[in-house]
């Protein structure tokens, strides 16, 4: 039988697992990544397993997400994260370094490999041929502890790229492109992966732009084939032994199939509020812009700067435009103070950040109320800049530095200059300076806490019913962004659970804390793709702390679902659609017999005491789900297993 690309990369990294179940595919994990606004979880939750040593290939700690350091909260995370690292043998990434995949691409990616990523954005490995899933930060512990990861079996979808762009398209209008025909839950349980003569124009970092923000349609990741491309970008990397060819067989078998011709890619944007609300940028029409900001995990590499670059080359920012740029590393920030390019951004009156997420995940920068702001990043949900009433266009580093030239939202084409061609260097710059590799003795390293650092919150095992109030009823596309917000002010709380509780689905009520707490808990009903966006599992932690008991939605996006079963919070999704209807906020709900019901795989009676309904839901999880609901969330399920046959954690 033909194989798809993604086939091969599995059969190569397959094991069998005594606990693989129906529906599952266990696999090596050869490469972890974490970051600093998960990883505090990831290494808290290796410490509470015991493990003494991780059996990854390679593990690799950032820090580039808090980075601002307004109180000694950010600082307590990193020294933390840095002694764990040193202690369980990970490589420590400091701030300023870059941001965890625009690094992990230049210096660690790996064709044929599987990475594991405590971040959402973690496929833009596949832009090297790598498999590279983001998951919550528990899958990840367990990961680097087992060296191993069980997924649900995933369909694969084929994009077959022909043709070739136009001058001023580029990989994120395709990005773009590709999200209005999927929409953010269009790739969900699907890996994508890309094939086609249209391949061979496209760079590696043009790849990992369109496999980095193939996390917004829900995919489990997306993939490109390891090429001639992918050999020369490691070469220049000085990494040509880490080159293995990697393709799918022609005429493989895929389970769905789309035809995209590059040729028909015009300049795009996002418009507020969602990342599949795309259109041309001809049809829109008068757009003036207050903020410009160019970076991110999606457009920081050294062409999508070197092109800002040249655009700006002699020319001023416009006086009513704020432009902000974050490079993706700091070698690309040395590599452009070395050629004059960084001189060239100066002198045009940009503002120059430190290598890191900044101003994607709403660290500073948040614009002026009600304020425009174009930016080359990924997520442009409600809220997540910084300002409320703020309006965020998703856009391409050359549609940014035209828009700040002309101060309107401008597509490139428009204005009469020439495309920038980019040559890449015949080497990248390698410095070590932000790295700190292990030590190969690591017997006495103690682990660093400071007062930021609080436990987290254990889920207890499941009991026979629950009997609780309907504590808030939310609509479709619900974000981990809406559920657990993340900007400057609660960034910092990543590792207090108690404090983020607070603000507990922030963007949608004050109260829903003091509800909780009122009722003892409760339930979540949600519409379509809850818990879509990000990987943060706090958006499952925080609400497990408040007593939520389980979740009742149309449908669940794949990392917060996973997050809420490793938590121990039921996902269970609606039957009949239409009976989310007939919930509403403080309705009386009783679920009984619920063990019986997960391990039988059996519909799940869900009862509407205060109406008099009975609904019928679906267990969003697997057999190994259903065990690890019932011993009350992943790290009880790991201790009931190693008592019961002494696994090797
Ligand atoms: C994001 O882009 O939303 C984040 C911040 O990188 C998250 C991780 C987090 O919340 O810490 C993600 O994408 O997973
Ligand atoms: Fe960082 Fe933004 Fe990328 Fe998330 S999406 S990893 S916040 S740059």
């Amino acid at each position: 039988m033909r194989k798809s690309l993604t086939c091969k990369i599995i059969e190569k990294n397959r094991i069998s697992a005594a606990h693989e179940r129906k529906g599952e595919l266990t696999v090596k994990i050869n490469q972890t990544l974490t970051q600093d606004s998960t990883g505090t979880m990831v290494y808290l939750q290796l410490e509470a397993m015991g493990v003494k040593k991780i059996k990854t290939d390679l593990s690799v700690a950032y820090i580039d997400h808090n980075t601002l350091q307004t109180g000694f909260e950010n600082a307590d995370d990193h020294v933390f994260i840095k002694s764990a690292a040193a202690k369980y043998g990970v490589i420590y990434s400091k701030p300023g370094n870059g941001i965890c995949h625009q690094l992990h691409l230049e210096r660690f990616g790996k064709p044929g490999d599987i990475l594991l990523g405590s971040d959402s954005h973690t496929p833009t490995g596949g832009g090297l041929g790598m498999l590279a899933i983001g998951a919550g930060g528990l899958d990840v512990a367990v990961a680097m502890a087992q060296g191993t990861y069980t997924l649900k079996l995933p369909k694969v979808m084929n994009i077959e790229l022909v043709g070739k762009l136009q001058p001023w398209a580029s990989a994120k209008d395709v990005a773009l492109y590709i999200l209005k025909l999927l929409t953010v839950k269009g790739g969900v349980g699907y890996i994508v992966e890309y094939s086609g003569e249209g391949i061979k124009n496209l760079s590696v970092t043009d790849r990992a732009t369109i496999t980095n923000m193939g996390a917004e349609s829900g995919a489990t990741t997306s993939i490109f084939p390891s090429d001639e491309t992918v050999r020369d970008f490691l070469l220049r990397q000085g990494r040509e032994g880490d080159y293995v060819p990697f393709e799918a067989d022609p005429d493989a078998a895929y389970d769905k199939k789309i035809v995209i011709d590059l040729g028909k890619i015009i300049p795009m944007a996002a418009k507020p509020h969602s990342p599949d609300n795309v259109d041309a940028l001809r049809n829109i029409k008068g757009v003036k812009v207050d903020q410009v900001a160019i970076g991110s995990c999606t457009n920081s590499s050294y062409a999508d700067l070197m092109k800002t670059a040249a655009i700006l080359k002699g020319k001023q920012v416009h006086p009513d435009v704020s432009l902000v740029i974050a490079p993706g590393s700091g070698n690309i920030l040395k590599m452009m103070a070395d050629n004059g390019a960084l001189g060239d951004l100066l002198a045009s009156g940009a503002r120059i950040i430190e290598a890191a997420c900044g101003p994607c995940i709403g660290m500073g920068q948040a614009p002026k109320s009600g304020g425009i702001s174009l930016r080359t990043f990924n997520r442009n949900f409600k809220g997540r800049c910084g300002t409320d009433t703020a309006e965020v266009y998703l856009v391409s580093p050359e549609t940014a530095a035209v828009s700040a030239l002309t101060g309107y939202l401008t597509s490139p084409d428009a204005v009469g200059i020439e495309n920038p061609i980019i040559e890449l260097p015949e080497s990248f710059a390698t410095y070590n300076s932000y790295f700190i590799f292990p030590a190969e003795k690591r017997e006495n390293v103690e682990l660093i806490m400071g007062p930021n650092i609080k436990p987290f919150p254990a889920g207890k095992p499941l009991p026979r019913k629950f009997m609780c109030k309907l504590l808030l009823k939310v609509g479709d596309n619900i974000t981990t962004d809406d559920i657990m917000p993340s900007n400057a002010k609660l960034l910092p709380y990543r590792s207090n659970i108690p404090e983020l509780s607070k603000y507990c689905f922030g963007t949608i009520t004050k109260d829903f804390r003091e509800r909780a707490k009122k009722n003892g808990g409760g339930f979540i009903l949600g519409g379509e793709n809850y818990g879509q966006g990000s990987s943060r599992e706090h958006a499952a932690l925080v609400p497990l702390y408040l007593g939520v008991k389980a979740i009742i939605a149309k449908s669940f996006a794949r990392i917060h679902r996973d997050n809420l079963i490793n938590s121990g919070i039921l996902p269970l999704s609606l039957i009949d659609k239409d009976c989310y209807k007939l919930f509403d906020e403080n309705d009386e709900i009783e679920i009984n017999d619920i063990a019986e019901a997960l391990r039988n795989g059996n519909k799940i009676k869900v009862l509407n005491k205060t109406k008099g309904y009975e609904i019928y839901c679906r267990f969003e999880g697997s057999e190994n789900d259903a065990e690890i609901i019932v011993a009350g969330g992943y790290l009880n399920y790991i201790k009931s297993m190693r008592e019961a046959a002494e696994v090797d954690v």
